[in-house]
């Protein structure tokens, strides 16, 4: 695990860890909030090297069991895992909760949509990727499953198809304001672009919604970051 100082203490407000590894489209979550928020200036990330499985290391299953990043870690110790969690402790720090819903029902119906982008495109992108493709390399993938592979793979573009049928009917995934699952559904997109699996061409709200994200100063600077990491 190798530590980046990106960005300098901007404020005496206390610093906070976050393993993961730059072009990620998981930790693109994390560090898309993050931006959301203006915390970059708060964390220290430290890079784990997925390629070479650092992930799956000891070292990194002490800080989170199940071998996935991002992680964040608290100046106290504190590990929290999953891009879900992270984003709602993130969001709240400031009192104004701008991602995770202010009010029950945004919570309950930005937590519902977060969930459905995982399940129903994120997640599955990940198995296609992992088991229906090289994924990250035979020292890492141990086990494959090939057939699994491609039905999440189906599973993810019947996803694209259920996030175009939402979209036509409101300007965000989960209502009329930006949240965490938008966030979640434009991972899912980068993972999917990464393994070349294109939006359905008569997905147009689907298309059009990511073509306005895209112009949001959090997307642009993790696609900055990632066309330019150094
Ligand atoms: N449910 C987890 C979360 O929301 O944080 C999933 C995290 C996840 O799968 N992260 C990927 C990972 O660690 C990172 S990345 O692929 O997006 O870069 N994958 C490695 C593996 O072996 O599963």
């Amino acid at each position: 695990m190798t530590t980046q100082p990106q960005h300098s203490a901007a404020s005496q407000a206390p610093m906070m860890k976050i393993f993961d590894w730059y072009s990620g489209p998981y930790p693109a979550r994390v560090r898309i909030a993050l931006a959301e928020k203006g915390l970059l200036p708060r964390i220290e990330f430290v890079s784990v090297n997925l390629w070479k499985g650092e992930h799956k290391q000891p070292e990194f299953l002490a800080l989170n069991y199940s071998g996935t990043l991002p992680v964040l870690q608290l100046e106290d110790g504190t590990l929290i895992a999953e891009c879900t969690a992270i984003t709602q402790y993130l969001d709240g720090l400031d009192g104004t909760p701008t991602l995770t819903g202010r009010t029950p029902v945004e919570q309950g119906l930005i937590h519902m949509m977060t969930k459905r982008a995982e399940i129903e495109l994120m997640d599955a992108v990940s198995v296609y990727f992992h088991h229906a493709t090289p994924g990250l390399g035979p020292e890492v993938e141990l086990y494959q499953n090939a057939e699994w592979g491609l039905r999440m793979r189906d599973k993810a573009v019947r996803g694209m198809h259920y996030f175009d049928g939402i979209l036509k009917t409101r300007p965000y995934v989960a209502g009329d304001g930006f949240s965490m699952a938008d966030i979640a559904v434009l991972g899912g997109l980068i993972f999917a672009a990464l393994v070349d699996l294109a939006i359905p061409a008569e997905c147009e709200a689907l298309q059009a919604w990511l073509a306005r994200v895209n112009e949001r100063p959090s997307v642009q600077a993790w696609r900055a970051l990632v066309a330019s990491p150094h």
